[in-house]
C-alpha cells in the first residue's frame, strides 16, 4: 500500500462526497452508501482505501461489489485454526503440483485460501501448499470461499471474476463479480499470532473459466491471481 493513499481517509466522509465527481458516470452512485459502512463491523479502511481513485467516484459495479463484500463474514482465527488451512481434506481434493492445480469434486466445496503463502511471495495466494493455483472445480457447486490474511504488513482481498489478467493497478474498475457472493471484503493485516479471516459463500452456477483476484489496489496488477476453471 504506497503512502500517497494516507491521509485520504482519516474521518469516513469520503463516502458522501456528492459534488466531487468531474463526469456524469459516477451520478447518484454515492447515495445510500453510508449504510454499507456500519460501524463495528470490522476495520472498513482497506476497502475504503481500494476504491479511492483520487476524486472518490465509484461506478455501479463497485457499488454492487461492495454490498456483497460486506456480506462476507469476518473473524479472528489462531494458529491452530489456521492449520487447517493447511490440511487437505482426505477426500474431494485432487492436488496436482505438476499443473498447479487444486481440483474439487463434490457439490459442496470450502475453498480455503491464504494471503500470502510467504514472504518472498508478497502478491500471490496460497492453496493447500500451491501458489496462485487454478482451481477446478464442478459447475453448481456451493463453494464456501475461506480467506486468511497471514501478511503482516498489508491488507488483502479476493474476488471471483471473468475478466481475464492483465489487470490494472485498481481491479474494482475493470473486473467484474462473477458469482452472487463470490468475494470477501479487505482483510486487515495480522496482529501478532491471530489472523483475521474472511469468508463468504457462492453457487458456482455456470461452467466457464474464471479468475480470483486480491481487489487491494496494485496487488492483482503484481500477480496476485490465479485461475478458477467451472466445470
Ligand atoms: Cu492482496
Amino acid at each position: 500500500m504506497g503512502n500517497k493513499q494516507k491521509g485520504m481517509m482519516n474521518n469516513g466522509t469520503m463516502m458522501q462526497g456528492q459534488g466531487s465527481m468531474n463526469s456524469g458516470q459516477g451520478k447518484g452512485m454515492m447515495q445510500g452508501s453510508g449504510s454499507m459502512m456500519k460501524p463495528g463491523q470490522g476495520n472498513m479502511s482497506g476497502m475504503m482505501r481500494m476504491m479511492q481513485n483520487g476524486n472518490g467516484m465509484m461506478n455501479k459495479d463497485m457499488m454492487q461489489m461492495m454490498r456483497m463484500m460486506q456480506n462476507s463474514k469476518v473473524s479472528i482465527i489462531g494458529k491452530s485454526q489456521l492449520k487447517t488451512f493447511y490440511s487437505v481434506p482426505k477426500e474431494g481434493v485432487v492436488i496436482n503440483k505438476k499443473t498447479n492445480t487444486v481440483e474439487f469434486t463434490k457439490d459442496n466445496i470450502v475453498i480455503p485460501i491464504i494471503a500470502t503463502p510467504s514472504e518472498d511471495k508478497m502478491f500471490a495466494f496460497g492453496v493447500y501448499g500451491l501458489v496462485n493455483p487454478t482451481i477446478i472445480i464442478k459447475a453448481g457447486a456451493t463453494v464456501k470461499l475461506l480467506l486468511v490474511n497471514k501478511d503482516n504488513d498489508m491488507y488483502h482481498a479476493v474476488m471471483i471474476t471473468k475478466t481475464p489478467p492483465p489487470y490494472k493497478n485498481m481491479p474494482m474498475m475493470s473486473a467484474k463479480i462473477a458469482f452472487q457472493n463470490a468475494c470477501i471484503r479487505p482483510l486487515n493485516k495480522s496482529p501478532n499470532g491471530k489472523y483475521y479471516e474472511g469468508e463468504n459463500e457462492f453457487r458456482a452456477s455456470t461452467p466457464g473459466t474464471y479468475y480470483y483476484l486480491c481487489q487491494v489496489q496494485d496487488h492483482a496488477s503484481k500477480g496476485m491471481y490465479g485461475k478458477l476453471i467451472v466445470k
